[in-house]
């Protein structure tokens, strides 16, 4: 399989994370986003949304959406699994999944604020209060779900889930942009143990190709 990635993407990362728990090797195709690599045409003809990462799986299907191709990459290697079997504890690891991916990173994404600088011509200082502010709102969401109904090590137990592939890169995200992450002590600690972790190592934008 080929993953097509940018060190530093997020979205990417979440999927690099699944496959190094999952044990799964792919060759490494970096697209360098600051050059807008992605929005090339042959790359929009793969994925037509124009984003990493996007997987091509051995039959040579193009797949974009990180939560599809790690759903994908479930189905074709169940084990170990990034989901709990209970139906209650699965649904609140897709809750927290779909906190950091729907409701998070979309509004900080390389897009969004390239039009905030380029068409809205917002300062540095009012895009970093827009970074800063919807970092908040997501990371604060999370801390009381976590705090709810979070155990173990992990977001949801001993082992790691889907949720803690999105939310360690969007912590990663927040650390990058210099967003206060003190009020989030349960996020963090799920962060540092898991940066502790072999396949999160793997994982991290420093330990990739096209890191620069
Ligand atoms: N919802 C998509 C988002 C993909 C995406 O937009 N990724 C970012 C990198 S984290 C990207 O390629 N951004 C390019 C841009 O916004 O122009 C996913 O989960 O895969």
């Amino acid at each position: 399989m080929q993953l097509y990635s940018f060190f530093n993407s997020s979205t990417s990362y979440r999927v690099r994370i699944a496959l190094a728990i999952k044990g799964i090797d792919v060759d490494y195709f970096g697209v360098d986003l600051r050059a807008g690599a992605h929005r090339e045409q042959s790359f929009k003809a793969q994925n037509p949304a124009g984003g990493v990462p996007m997987l091509i799986d051995n039959q040579g299907n193009a797949l974009g959406q990180s939560l599809a191709i790690m759903d994908y990459l479930e189905c074709l290697h169940p084990e170990p699994s990034l989901f709990p079997a209970e139906p209650l504890l699965r649904a609140r690891v897709l809750e927290l999944a779909n906190l950091v991916a729907c409701d998070m990173h979309p509004l900080n994404n390389l897009r969004v604020r390239n039009y905030l600088a380029n068409e809205l011509a917002l300062s540095d200082e009012q895009q970093q209060s827009w970074i800063r502010h919807w970092t908040a709102e997501g990371l604060s969401a999370a801390e009381t779900l976590l705090n709810r109904y979070g155990f173990g090590d992990y977001c949801f137990g001993d082992s790691p889930t889907l949720a803690d592939c999105c939310l360690v890169p969007q912590v990663a995200n927040g650390i990058r942009t210099n967003c206060d992450l003190t009020p989030y002590p349960r996020v963090m600690a799920v962060y540092h143990h898991c940066q502790q972790q072999p396949a999160f190592q793997q994982a991290a934008p420093a330990r990739q190709p096209d890191y620069q």
